[in-house]
């Protein structure tokens, strides 16, 4: 046995228990069935459009008449097929944004696309596209709203409610529903029914996942596409807190440039020495949000800020391939239509997303390691040049694996470090940029338990 890998989790585990009642309370914590169909699709698009568009704002002001709202067209087939060629594979539209404007057609208020001179409901015309194209369709609905009048009374609630149940019955299955911590510092104190709003979706949409001030997907805490060395799963319960989720959300329109430089200072949520300090654990995966653009909403001045293919796939390995699911954002302009500029970001993406996994060289399913198992070594039948390594936990049965290091073997027979990690979850992309290798292992240093690995894939 190569002495470098002797001290694995099935020997010294890292000096630490690999098993014991603590250790059992957290691996006792899974995703649900909406949790775990969300990490098998990781990547998929956010679409920021509506009255802040055509009047060129990030953030309306409350003020905005039907009449600002001067777009006459949108494209959803392009929209969905643009996004579609980036690999994603669902869309979460913003209904309704801080402004207030609607964007379907909505018996509540007078303040949406129908009293427009806009001709159609684009939530539905987006949805259809989805549907139709084979893409996932989810619904942000701002919980602020700076126009309408109730806000801040308890009918406001009720209007609310009534919103998400035209959103959650009109528009076929509905994937996600992101609800945006964002309020401004200004705006009238309010006390959201959020368990109401909770109940409402699962009764309407039980397959949705409920993100940000919801109690399945939490906010990876920055708009800049930034993750944690260790992004865990499970977490103290009390990160669900929505209101928790609100104080650290944007509370002015400027602020949105110093959330994407945020250094989270919440670094570990949840490692052992975090978890034995909370009496009440759950499963609420990261999700990274951040736009293609400098802002949310398009503008032509930010035509220069669209990210460069290599920039967003890097943000892609540091998002999907970093146990996290990636919300990326790519807002229509006022024609109604992507952007050329995005559009070739997105399809240059997409190809160097396929990449990863285009030309294997193995892909093995371990299952649950046994002692034996200490750490996993393959060989080659001949040089290989590999340019990623993919690790994949099997979810289901929690997070274990808590440290990890990943070797190649060279030619010459000797062994080099590649990688040291943290967390594995449901994926963890390590690139390699093509070094000459015939072999590799996998040594699991700590883990919660025995470690069960869905799948291990190296590639050229
Ligand atoms: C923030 C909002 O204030 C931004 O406008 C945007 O919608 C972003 C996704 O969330 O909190």
């Amino acid at each position: 046995m190569n002495i470098v890998f002797e001290k694995n989790w099935s020997t010294d585990n890292n000096g630490v228990p690999l098993l014991d009642s603590e250790v059992e309370r957290y691996i006792s914590v899974t995703p649900n069935e909406n949790q775990l169909r969300l990490a098998e699709k990781p990547f998929y698009c956010f679409i920021h459009f509506g009255m802040n568009t055509a009047t060129a704002r990030e953030w309306g002001t409350g003020a905005e008449s039907v009449k600002d709202f001067t777009i006459k067209s949108i494209d959803a087939r392009q929209w969905v097929s643009v996004i579609k060629q980036s690999g994603a594979t669902g869309i979460i539209l913003t209904c309704k944004h801080h402004d207030g404007f609607c964007l379907w057609e909505s018996d509540y208020t007078d303040f949406s696309v129908k009293y427009s001179d806009f001709n159609g409901d684009i939530v539905k015309m987006l949805s259809d596209e989805c549907h139709r194209q084979n893409m996932d369709f989810g619904v942000y609905l701002s919980p602020w709203d700076m126009h309408d009048k109730r806000y801040g009374t308890s009918a406001y609630n009720d209007y609310f409610c009534n919103q998400l149940t035209e959103l959650l019955t009109n528009y076929g299955e509905v994937f996600e529903v992101w609800f945006d911590g964002a309020k401004g510092k200004d705006a009238v104190d309010f006390d959201y029914d959020w368990q109401r709003y909770f109940d409402l979706i699962h009764k309407l949409q039980p397959k949705a996942n409920m993100a940000i001030c919801g109690p399945d997907i939490r906010w990876v805490g920055n708009e800049g596409g930034k993750t944690r060395k260790s992004e865990y799963s499970v977490v103290p319960r009390s990160l669900r807190d929505a209101e928790g989720v609100m104080e650290k959300s944007q509370q002015d329109e400027s602020q949105a440039a110093e959330l994407q430089n945020y250094k989270s200072t919440d670094e570990d949520l949840g490692s052992r020495a975090v978890l034995s300090k909370n009496s009440s654990l759950c499963w609420y995966p990261a999700e990274v949000d951040v736009s293609i653009r400098r802002g949310w909403f398009h503008s032509k001045n930010e035509n220069i800020t669209v990210k460069s293919p290599k920039k967003l796939f890097n943000i892609y390995v540091n998002s999907v391939g970093n146990n996290c699911t990636l919300l990326l954002n790519v807002p229509p302009n006022a024609s109604g239509v992507i952007d050329k500029r995005d559009v070739k970001a997105l399809r240059l993406l997409g190809e160097k997303i396929n990449g990863i996994t285009s030309s294997p060289i193995a892909v093995y399913n371990p299952g649950e390691l046994s002692a034996n198992d200490g750490y996993l070594e393959y060989s080659f039948d001949s040089v290989k040049k590999m340019r990623y390594a993919v690790i994949e936990e099997d979810i289901a049965h929690s997070q274990r694996i808590e440290l990890f290091d990943f070797y190649i073997k060279k030619p010459n027979g000797k062994y080099i470090k590649m990688y040291s990690g943290t967390v594995i979850g449901s994926k963890k992309i390590i690139p390699i940029k093509g070094k000459k290798c015939i072999g590799a292992c996998l040594v699991i240093r700590q883990s919660r338990s025995n470690p069960v690995i869905k799948s291990i894939g190296l590639y050229e």
